[in-house]
């Protein structure tokens, strides 16, 4: 028979070899960030770097993290005392470190009540987000609140809340009536300026509630800091599990797989204070917006050309996507000719060495990142990755025909069949009125190009209206719908 090998906890994490164990442990430090979104990223990126923080700076800035709906790994974590590993991967191997920053674990679904609680709760003095793009209910275009009954009705009623909106404006209206001090709500998602995205959210959600008094006390107490995060993390898998264990000694069944490189920018703006980032590698700032386009347009608008790209050609690994022949000359142009001409970096940081340096963190073999994965929720990703680079460009006068090729991969992508005739699924907040769209267009590229245009939630009138913008996206559907994708990256000019 063989040993039966124990699970991660308290009680076994002594065991594990010494670099391996974490910096703080659950229990030692209280609360003092409430985290929504209990993903693979939070765990790789804002745990990483708290925990850090918490040993080098002190402080009680244990995380609380809140699973919104899913149970799953909340049940792991929370079976271990907490704890879970970081699986590195590179080239040459893997290495793991058990995380000891979540001070508690919330499930949002079952116990909206405790949640709203928490957010009203003096310790409590900075929000984090990781919920995705489409979980703010904003129109991704225009930033406005979406049109969604179930926000409607969490806003609205008295019932208690479903949605993230719900828990936010619920939480505030909470905190507001007890009056219990300042807090910051930073998003940590892959949104424009994402600190005023969070704030208009905000803004909006208390007018339909229709709660002055809140809206008031919000404007003097709440800080919306804005951030870049950085980090590939990819889902995990049986090799993730296999992979902790191995390195570990121990069964952890909340494993997060990532890539070694890290960076967070954070705008310093924190009434309640905040726990020592800076000491944990995080930059502070007071305007994130240089960084933010960069990683948005140079990282992951790249990342989105090289899914959709990939995915019609088959691929299933972002990094087998980047060896398709002629792919990284493709994106090296993307991101010389309309990239980097759109935006103005970081003091000191070169657009073109950043591209190049992203273009190997993409080519990890190890990572086994899905190009489906990347490729879902284009309508909630495309407009910070690719249009805003464009409606730049076009205003300098200039043919982004890059970009158009991404749009246009991305509309055949969003038609559902890839080029050897497999079906891709649409996974994507807006599928029905893609798909109505779809159906209400010709044939022809043009045509298609014209009715996917016309999601105005999406593409801007000045973009969509724009002939040169819609010529250079119709000839690249062209080129993808006669030749398919291999092809047209071979021969791209
Ligand atoms: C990716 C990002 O899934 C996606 O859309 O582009 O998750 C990307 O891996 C991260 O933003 C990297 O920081």
């Amino acid at each position: 028979m063989g040993q039966v090998t124990e699970r991660l906890s308290l009680a076994t994490v002594g065991r594990v070899p010494s670099g391996a164990r974490p910096a703080v442990l659950p229990g030692d430090v209280r609360a003092g960030i409430v985290h929504l979104g209990l993903g693979a990223f939070h765990r790789a990126h804002q745990a990483v770097y708290t925990e850090a923080a918490i040993a080098a700076g002190g402080g009680d800035w244990g995380i609380v993290g809140v699973a919104p709906r899913s149970r799953d790994v909340l049940r792991a974590i929370a079976e271990q005392d907490g704890l879970f590993s970081v699986v590195t991967l590179d080239g040459g191997g893997a290495s793991a470190k058990v995380i000891g920053a979540f001070a508690g674990l919330r499930h949002a679904a079952s116990d909206p009540g405790g949640v709203v609680g928490l957010l009203a709760d003096p310790d409590i003095r900075v929000v984090t987000l990781t919920v995705t793009e489409k979980a703010y209910a904003l129109d991704p275009a225009t930033g406005k609140l979406r049109d969604d009954p179930e926000v409607h009705a969490d806003l609205t009623t008295d019932r208690a809340p479903t949605t993230v909106p719900g828990l936010l404006i619920a939480g505030l209206r909470a905190r507001a009536a007890a009056d219990a001090g300042p807090v910051a709500l930073a998003s940590c998602d892959n949104l424009p300026t994402n600190g005023e995205r969070l704030r208009g959210l905000i803004t909006q959600a208390l007018i339909v509630a229709g709660d002055d008094r809140a809206a008031a006390w919000v404007a003097a107490n709440v800080s919306f800091p804005s951030s870049m995060v950085d980090r590939i993390v990819p889902a995990a898998t049986p090799d993730t599990l296999a992979r902790a264990e191995a390195a570990l000694g121990v069964v952890d069944l909340a494993p997060v797989p990532a890539e070694p490189f890290m960076q967070w920018v954070i705008e310093d703006d924190f009434p309640g204070g905040r726990p020592a980032w800076d000491l944990a590698g995080a930059t502070m700032t007071t305007d994130t917006t240089p960084y933010e386009h960069l990683k948005l347009r140079a990282l992951n608008g790249v990342h989105s050309t090289i899914a959709y790209l990939g995915a019609l050609a088959g691929r299933e690994y972002i990094a087998d996507a980047l060896a398709i022949p002629g792919m990284v000359d493709l994106l090296r142009r993307m991101i010389a000719e309309d990239i980097a001409p759109s935006l103005e970096p970081p003091a000191g940081v070169s657009v073109i060495e950043y591209g190049e340096s992203v273009l190997s963190r993409f080519a990890n073999p190890a990572m086994g990142h899905r190009t489906l994965q990347v490729a879902m929720d284009g309508t909630q990703k495309l407009p910070q990755r690719v249009l805003h680079g464009m409606l730049d460009r076009r205003r300098a006068g200039a043919s982004p025909r890059w970009g158009a090729l991404v749009v246009a991969a991305w509309m055949r992508f969003a038609a559902g069949v890839a080029d050897d005739g497999r079906e891709l699924p649409l996974d994507d907040p807006l599928a029905g009125p893609v798909r109505a769209a779809l159906a209400s267009a010709g044939e022809k590229p043009d045509e298609i190009v014209a009715a996917l245009l016309g999601l105005r939630q999406v593409f801007p009138a000045e973009l969509a209206e724009d002939k040169v913008v819609r010529d250079l996206i119709a000839d690249w559907l062209g080129d993808l719908s006669a030749h398919g994708a291999a092809a047209t990256i071979v021969g791209a000019r």
